[in-house]
């Protein structure tokens, strides 16, 4: 006590200017928060309260910073489209990358972005697209902890922005629940929270069948066992639907049909680039004829495990909470 005394001394007869030097101590009690835009600020007069906070690309310390707030993952996530005519088994297909149609910069909130060295990377660790990955909290599935935008590998690595290391986000290393998204796929979010830490990149695999995942058929099953986010929602819709209002396949028709490139208004025109409307993700994009998108919809739709009457209207949402 003695010594906390005679530091407080120290400090009151010195200037402010070495405030960030002292030792811990106390000197009044009080404080507030408040919270705006999910971002939320607290902060403690002369308390020992060490709180950090974060929400999307923000970060929020009061009092004297903790070094550990970060959370190593090493998730894997298998996307329906590339995988639905693999040019090599086992491995999604990187078309975008090959062709020269992925951005560097994501098409997520955060808007990172990366070197376009990393998609010259070829092989099982070569790039097929952005994807965001989002931690909720443990008591509470609809409360986003932080979200990030990441890199998907066609084996199913998700990694950082540099194509090959395991993705790091701002959170203390505690449980949360996994959230995985794409901008034409159906998210996914795991069945119950997943202990992180800092040091050890904890596997979250999406693509195990044996791994659970939150709601009732949240991922398609392939071929091979293994799961995969379902293929369609080109309209960002958070749903699938194959007909009926806002459903996928017109949003494909809408498309190519206004295409400028579709000078003769053709509905069998494919439409090429990074598109959304492109559901397998091969780089162009068609509403009818051979090799169309749409159809991949429909297969979808129709064989949906929850579809017992096999009906075209039937719509799969995503099984992700709101938030
Ligand atoms: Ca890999
Ligand atoms: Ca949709
Ligand atoms: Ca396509």
């Amino acid at each position: 006590m003695r010594t906390v005394l005679s530091i407080v001394i120290l400090f009151c007869s010195t200037t402010w200017s070495y405030a960030q030097t002292i030792e811990r101590f106390s000197i009044d009690s009080g404080g507030a928060s408040a919270t705006a835009g999910g971002i939320e600020i607290l902060y403690t007069i002369g308390e020992l309260n060490t709180q950090e906070l974060s929400a999307a690309n923000t970060q929020v310390s009061e009092g004297f910073i903790n070094g550990i707030l970060k959370v190593k993952l090493d998730t894997k996530l298998f996307l329906q489209g590339p995988f639905l005519n693999p040019a090599t088994a086992g491995l999604m297909n990187d078309n975008l990358r090959s062709l020269n149609y992925l951005p560097t910069t994501s098409p997520y909130p955060d808007i990172a972005t990366c070197d376009a060295s990393v998609f010259s990377v070829t092989g099982n660790n070569a790039i097929v697209d952005w994807v965001w990955i989002e931690l909720r909290a443990a008591n509470d599935n609809q409360k986003l902890i932080n979200g990030k935008s990441a890199l998907l590998q066609r084996d199913g690595d998700v990694v950082a922005l540099d194509g090959l290391s395991h993705l790091v986000l701002q959170a203390a290393p505690t449980n949360y629940y996994v959230v995985v998204k794409h901008r034409n796929h159906l998210g996914a979010m795991s069945a119950t929270t997943i202990g992180l830490n800092e040091n050890t990149a904890t596997l979250v695999d999406f693509t195990n069948s044996g791994f659970a995942t939150f709601g009732n058929h949240a991922q398609v099953i392939l071929g091979s066992g293994n799961t995969a986010l379902w293929a369609g929602d080109t309209n960002r819709s958070d749903r699938i639907r194959f007909s009926g209002s806002e459903n996928g396949t017109n949003a494909i028709k809408d498309y190519v049909l206004a295409d400028p490139a579709n000078g003769f208004n053709s509905v069998t025109f494919s439409s090429i680039g990074y598109l959304n409307i492109d559901v397998n993700m091969n780089g162009n994009a068609k509403f009818s004829g051979s090799g169309n998108d749409s159809n991949i919809i429909k297969d979808n739709v129709l064989a949906h495990p929850g579809n017992g009457f096999n009906s075209p209207t039937f719509t799969i949402s995503q099984t992700v909470p709101n938030n």
